[in-house]
């Protein structure tokens, strides 16, 4: 069978790793029929908008999406972000963002004393509504007395679906999960948060679990790691918690996304987690295994768990012997590694 994926590498580096990740695919000998894209900065200043006209028909004409980043000097942020990747993730429903933490073998951690056996969580981001929803609005711009309003939304049903998910996800593996939220001091929506997580918990008996506030949550993940397996959260704080995440993991070029509906054929959104680098775009010296890691997730998504595994262990191979990029401590070019990769994965 033919897979359709569409490759959107966007902005920055997004280029550069998304080309990584291509090849990764490609040596797995999988049929691929890749659509590209040129979604991004460039065209949003040549035609007036980042995406084309019918981009969600086109996404839900593909089997998966990998997108490289957004994010460009020239465009707002907002506008960045409000005119693809959040659209993309809103109206095709992925409300759930899997982003898996592993300190891959022979990249270093800044936290002393730590090494593999201590680092490997899974985050479940919320990843349609909460402080992400777009809810908000300004008024009397430019005046002293200017407002600025962004409102976040919970619904019963967008932290049940994403609550749920995260408790199987634990019950799959070491059998504990964390609830990130701030309901001391915000006394609506991360509430209704924490009812639905000890309600839904009542299903899963085999999962301890566990509400803590996200600022104790910062501190812990730091000081030990190794007492988190899933960790489930809202847009922002999963946003923030993952970036911690990755610094620890080695930096934020090794770490890895999936936006997926689960129990949808929905197509899923593969992205790594940084953004566009706009300090090293060009430079040839990006990290791809935070790209080609995503295509783990897609291929484990797309029902191809043997692909999905040979990259994984080709992955783990490239990063314990090099070649490395100098972010995780060695010298190469992104291509170099991304060539590694793909040579392990063909003679897998
Ligand atoms: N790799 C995608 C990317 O550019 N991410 C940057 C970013 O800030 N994304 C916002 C988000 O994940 O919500």
């Amino acid at each position: 069978m033919t897979l359709k994926i569409a490759l959107l590498p966007g902005d920055g580096v997004g280029t550069e790793v998304v080309a990584e990740a291509r090849k990764v695919v490609d040596a797995t000998g999988l049929d691929v029929a890749w659509t590209d894209l040129d979604w991004g900065a460039e065209r949003w200043h040549r035609t007036g908008s980042m995406m084309q006209d019918d981009w969600e028909a086109l996404l839900r004409d593909h089997d998966a999406c990998i997108l490289g980043a957004c994010g460009h000097p020239s465009v707002a942020d907002h506008i960045s972000l409000w005119e693809m990747i959040l659209p993309i993730r809103q109206r095709l429903d992925l409300w759930a963002n899997l982003r898996p933490v592993r300190l891959l073998p022979g990249v270093p951690t800044p936290l002393a004393g730590r090494t593999a056996e201590h680092i490997d969580m899974l985050f479940v981001r919320e990843n349609s509504e909460g402080e992400y929803a777009g809810v908000g609005g300004r008024v009397h711009r430019g005046h002293p007395g200017e407002v600025g309003i962004e409102t976040s939304v919970f619904t019963r049903m967008g932290v049940e679906r994403v609550v749920r998910h995260a408790f199987e996800r634990a019950r799959d593996r070491r059998g504990q999960l964390t609830s990130a939220t701030k309901s001391n001091a915000s006394r609506y929506g991360y509430v209704l948060w924490d009812e639905v997580v000890d309600a839904t918990a009542e299903d899963f008996p085999s999962v301890t679990h566990e509400r803590v506030l996200v600022d104790a949550l910062a501190a812990r993940m730091v000081r030990n790691p190794e007492s988190l397996d899933v960790v489930v959260a809202s847009n922002l704080f999963g946003d923030i918690l993952t970036d911690l995440a990755a610094a620890i993991q080695g930096g934020m070029g090794t770490a890895a996304s999936a936006n997926i509906a689960p129990g949808t054929d929905t197509p899923g959104l593969f992205e790594p987690v940084h953004g566009s680098a706009p300090d090293i775009m060009g430079k040839g010296i990006a990290n791809p295994i935070g790209a080609v890691w995503s295509t783990v997730l897609m291929l484990e998504h797309l029902g191809e768990p043997e692909s999905s595994a040979r990259v994984a262990a080709a992955l783990d191979a490239v990063c314990a012997s090099g070649p490395r990029t100098a972010d995780v401590g060695g010298s190469a070019g992104t291509v170099e590694v991304g060539n590694a990769i793909a040579a392990h994965v063909a003679a897998s």
